[in-house]
């Protein structure tokens, strides 16, 4: 009878123990924080079109300078180049559309829900020359940015959103940078 009783109570004490253990398992996996939920922008640059040029100019413009994206949290930024060129490796961009497509011209940039509520955004900016063969200046065709709320683009209907950065400083010649912004939706 005795032998019995220890039996049980070892019993009572394990079924004690093991209830406890699970208990402090469970509040273990309670105070996991919950995961942050975040979204994801790609900026893209597509192309270039010059939609107005000289004649003495050519066929082309021989373009180069620089495409960059940036997403800014208060005073905190994060830029990347989607493309660059300089005097020496200029594009040919006339009245057909050039299609960047370049390695980089593309990124993703994630933002979590808070920094989007406090008003993170997104940015792109473009400034530009034309090359002068003949060792003239170049000639500086201006410098346009934009900027926008980053949650304005999870509002929109559609996932991807066109922009143009339109440059105009030399008279007589209009570059126009064709830019997207699409909001990665599951
Ligand atoms: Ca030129």
């Amino acid at each position: 009878m005795k032998s019995k009783e220890i039996i049980s109570k070892k019993t009572a004490l394990s079924i004690f123990l093991i209830a406890l253990v699970s208990f402090f398992s469970c509040t273990v996996e309670d105070d996991t924080p919950e995961p942050i939920k975040t979204e994801s922008f790609k900026v893209k640059a597509v192309a270039m079109i010059a939609s107005e040029f000289p004649s003495t100019e050519g066929d082309v413009l021989e373009i180069f300078g620089e495409i960059k994206a940036r997403v800014t949290v208060g005073d905190q930024a994060d830029e990347r180049t989607l493309w660059t060129r300089n005097t020496s490796n200029w594009e040919p961009v006339g009245s057909t559309e050039y299609v960047i497509n370049s390695e980089g011209s593309e990124v993703v940039f994630t933002l979590t829900e808070e920094e989007l509520n406090d008003g993170a955004r997104i940015e792109y900016e473009a400034i530009m020359w034309d090359k002068d063969p003949d060792g003239n200046p170049d000639d500086y065709l201006g410098k346009h940015s934009t900027s926008s709320r980053a949650i304005i683009y999870t509002e929109l209907p559609n996932n991807e959103t066109r922009g143009s950065l339109v440059l105009k400083e030399f008279n007589g010649i209009t570059l126009v940078v064709r830019i997207t912004v699409e909001h990665i939706r599951d």
